[in-house]
């Protein structure tokens, strides 16, 4: 490993963070490049489970460099909240660093989040109310603020002042909210986190490029999942960034020669928070099942999480926007005790068979999945350290994933601990 890019696959929650903090031990640099606070990677080490939204999953090693790249939008109270409930749990933050470039988010990113999803009734996305789509809106306008203008009390004043009329307008005559935001009070808060965050601030452009010319180890971590990328993911069912690979690159100022592996992480299932379509998506009891064994809940919200069997179409689609060099998939030890196992090859639509993730969603969602079905194994394998002590079942069924997916699977992860992680290649 020299520069590793680390996606998920799927549609976000794959288990991005466990792998990350499993491959962080032998970084240098871990990069955060996309997403916000949206995002909830969750590592379990020692028997502690950390949580972590915007800061990179490498944080838990003492002496990793960690990084948030300008592609993020940065919420600073929840950077601040999770700053401190890392120092309250012996976590030292002193190697995080921030992009001037990263984009902030503000309370009226926030309320405007929120006001248009309840404008758009049963069209709703499902997003996490967090700002994440207004203040990518912003950037993309033109009329965001960056860190490097938190940080000057002079900008900060100035280009609060101009657009929190504009926002108070939007949010009044657009969706009829009449509660004003207050500049002084804002103007208050932001400046108190800009006095915290300022000592990290720092050109994280200029420091991974350093890293990559020592030959020092850098990983970069996506969010969410390529199906939810704004170009690539099941639009508008989408989030506001782009969490494929080659994001890493602008969203962390590299170039893409620098580049030399991409690892794709997807679950032996497959699951989706929010709305839109989802082929494989179990409507009984079974999907119940896998909900309450795998855990899935919304990392950041709490949300019941959809879910459904692995889709190999979805997984070709990933590996090919991805350039994925290998696969990571997680939560195999969930589908134990299961008597049946499900891959989708394909899709049938009106008949005809398909093969490739198609753009339109009126499309997908009259797609039915075409399924190669197995047997299940019944042993417990959240115990086992090595691919050949799995069940034959579990390896057959993990062959087919790859030879489907049309990528060498590296990593099976059959728990949420770091040591619950098989090698492969
Ligand atoms: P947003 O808030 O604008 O990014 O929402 C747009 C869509 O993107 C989905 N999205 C996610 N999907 C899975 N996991 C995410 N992170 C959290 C987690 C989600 C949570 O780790 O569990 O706690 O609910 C994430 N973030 C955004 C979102 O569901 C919308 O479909
Ligand atoms: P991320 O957003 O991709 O980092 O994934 P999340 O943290 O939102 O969701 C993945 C969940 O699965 C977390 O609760 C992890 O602790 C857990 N997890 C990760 N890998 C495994 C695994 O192999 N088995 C089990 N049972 N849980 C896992
Ligand atoms: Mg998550």
């Amino acid at each position: 490993m020299s520069t590793v890019v680390l996606i998920g696959a799927q549609w976000g929650d794959e288990g991005k963070g466990k792998i990350t903090d499993f491959l962080a031990e032998q970084a240098e640099m871990v990069v955060r490049y996309q997403g916000g606070n949206n995002a909830g990677h969750t590592v379990v080490a020692d028997g502690q489970t950390y949580k972590l939204h915007l800061i990179p999953s490498g944080i838990l090693y003492a002496n990793k460099h960690c990084l948030i790249g300008n592609g993020v939008v940065i919420d600073p109270g929840v950077l601040i909240e999770e700053l401190d409930t890392l120092e309250k749990q012996g976590i030292s933050t002193s190697n995080l660093r921030i992009s001037p470039r990263a984009h902030v988010i503000f309370p009226y990113h926030r309320s405007i989040d929120i006001a248009e999803e309840e404008s758009k009734g049963s069209r709703k996305i499902g997003t996490t109310s967090r700002g994440i789509g207004p203040a990518y809106a912003d950037k993309a306008s033109r009329v965001g603020i960056r860190i490097v203008e938190l940080i000057d009390q002079d900008e900060l004043a100035e280009n609060l002042q101009n657009t929190l009329v504009a926002k108070n307008k939007v949010l009044s005559r657009l969706y009829g909210v009449e509660d004003m935001f207050d500049y002084y009070a804002m103007m208050e808060e932001y400046r108190e986190y800009a006095d915290r965050l300022k000592q990290y601030v720092a050109d994280v452009s200029v420091l991974v490029n350093e890293a990559i010319d020592r030959g020092d180890k850098v990983l970069f971590e996506g969010a969410q999942g390529t199906l939810l990328d704004l170009d690539h993911g099941t639009y508008p069912y989408v989030t506001s960034s782009h969490p494929v690979a080659a994001a890493a690159c602008l969203g962390a100022g590299l170039g893409p020669t620098k580049i030399n592996t991409v690892i794709g992480v997807a679950k032996a299932y497959i699951t989706r928070v929010g709305e839109g379509p989802f082929p494989t998506e179990l409507h009984n009891e079974l999907g119940d099942i896998i909900r309450d064994r795998g855990f899935e809940f919304g990392t950041t919200t709490g949300r019941p999480r959809r879910c459904g069997w692995y889709d190999a179409i979805i997984a070709r689609y990933a590996t090919r926007i991805n350039g994925l060099t290998y696969l990571a998939i997680t939560k195999l030890d969930v589908l134990s005790g299961l008597e049946k196992i499900k891959i989708c090859t394909a899709y049938r639509y009106k008949g005809e068979i398909i093969k490739e993730f198609p753009a339109s969603l009126k499309f997908l969602a009259q797609c039915e999945p075409v399924y190669q079905e197995f047997s299940g194994w019944q042993e417990d394998i959240s115990g086992v350290t090595n691919f050949n002590e799995l069940p034959q079942a579990a390896k057959d069924y993990l062959k087919c994933i790859e030879e489907l997916s049309g990528v060498p699977v590296a990593i099976v992860s059959v728990g949420p601990e770091r040591a619950q992680t098989l090698v492969l290649k």
